[in-house]
C-alpha cells in the first residue's frame, strides 16, 4: 500500500480500489453464480468452493499485497460468503461492529510503526452500487470512535453508503460500524465477500474451509487455508504483483 492508502484506511477504516477484477473475469463469475443460483438461494450464500476462479481471486496477487500491510505476513482466509439482494429482499436495516466487538476479536491498533487489525473484509462488486442503491453502509472513523453504547441511525448524515462500480474491491475493518440498508434498484446488488484474519486467530468455525481445502489447486492457496495456529507457522510466500 502506498502512504496515501495507509492515510486512507487508517483515516476512514474503509478503502476503495477500483476495477480489481477484470470486465471479463467479472462476466465469468456473474455466470457462473446465475448457473448455481436458484430460486430457494438465500441473500448470503457460500460461492467459493464452486469454480477455481473464486479460489484464484482468493490469492489475488494485488490483494494479498494488501492485505501483508494490513494484517501482515501470517494472514488467512476466515470464510467466504457473497451477498445478492434485489429491491424486493427484505433487508434489516442494520448497523454493528465497531472496535472490540465479537468478543474483542474486531481489533485497530497501530503499534511500533504499523497497523494491527483483527477480521478484515475484501468486497468484491459483481454489479455496479449507484448513489442511494442501499446495501452496504459504514461510520466512516468509527473504527477508532472512544463510545461504543451508541450508534447512529442507518440514515444518520454520519454514514455513508459507498458507490462501486463492477470489479471494484472495498475493504474495510470489521472494527469499522457498518451493515447493511435496504437495496432500492430495479438492478440487483452482487457482492463477494472474502473475510481474512491473522494466523492466530478465527472469527469462523475453523471446520467451515474443509470443503475449500478439498478444491485448493496450489501451495498459495493451501497456505492460506490452513486453521488459525501460531507455532511453526510458516509466513505466506507473497505473488510477485504485475
Ligand atoms: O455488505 C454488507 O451489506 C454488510 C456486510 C457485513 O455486515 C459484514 O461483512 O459484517
Amino acid at each position: 500500500m502506498t502512504e496515501a492508502e495507509i492515510y486512507e484506511f487508517d483515516l476512514n477504516g474503509y478503502i476503495l480500489y477500483r476495477e480489481l477484477i477484470s470486465p471479463t473475469d467479472v462476466a465469468s463469475m456473474n455466470a457462473i453464480l446465475d448457473d448455481k443460483i436458484t430460486a430457494s438461494t438465500s441473500d448470503h450464500f457460500g460461492f467459493a468452493e464452486c469454480d477455481p476462479i473464486f479460489l484464484q481471486l482468493m490469492a489475488h496477487p494485488r490483494t494479498l499485497n494488501i492485505m501483508r500491510t494490513i494484517i501482515g505476513d501470517w494472514l488467512r482466509l476466515d470464510h467466504a460468503y457473497a451477498i445478492q439482494l434485489q429491491a424486493e429482499s427484505d433487508v434489516r436495516d442494520n448497523l454493528h461492529g465497531g472496535l472490540r466487538a465479537d468478543q474483542g476479536e474486531h481489533q485497530y491498533q497501530w503499534a511500533y510503526g504499523k497497523m494491527w487489525n483483527g477480521l478484515i473484509v475484501v468486497m468484491y462488486a459483481l454489479e455496479d452500487v449507484n448513489p442511494g442503491d442501499g446495501g452496504f453502509i459504514c461510520v466512516p472513523g468509527s473504527h477508532k470512535a472512544a463510545i461504543n453504547t451508541y450508534k447512529p441511525e442507518v440514515d444518520s448524515h454520519l454514514v455513508v453508503n459507498p458507490t462501486l462500480q463492477a470489479g471494484d474491491m472495498l475493504i474495510f475493518t470489521e472494527a469499522l460500524v457498518h451493515g447493511t440498508r435496504q437495496w432500492t434498484s430495479s438492478n440487483r446488488r452482487r457482492s463477494l465477500l472474502y473475510k481474512y484474519s491473522p494466523g492466530y486467530s478465527t472469527w469462523g468455525r475453523p471446520e467451515g474451509l474443509e470443503p475449500l481445502r478439498e478444491k485448493a489447486t496450489t501451495d498459495l492457496q493451501r497456505d492460506l487455508l490452513r486453521p488459525p495456529y501460531v507455532g511453526q507457522r510458516t509466513p505466506i510466500d507473497f505473488p510477485e504483483v504485475d
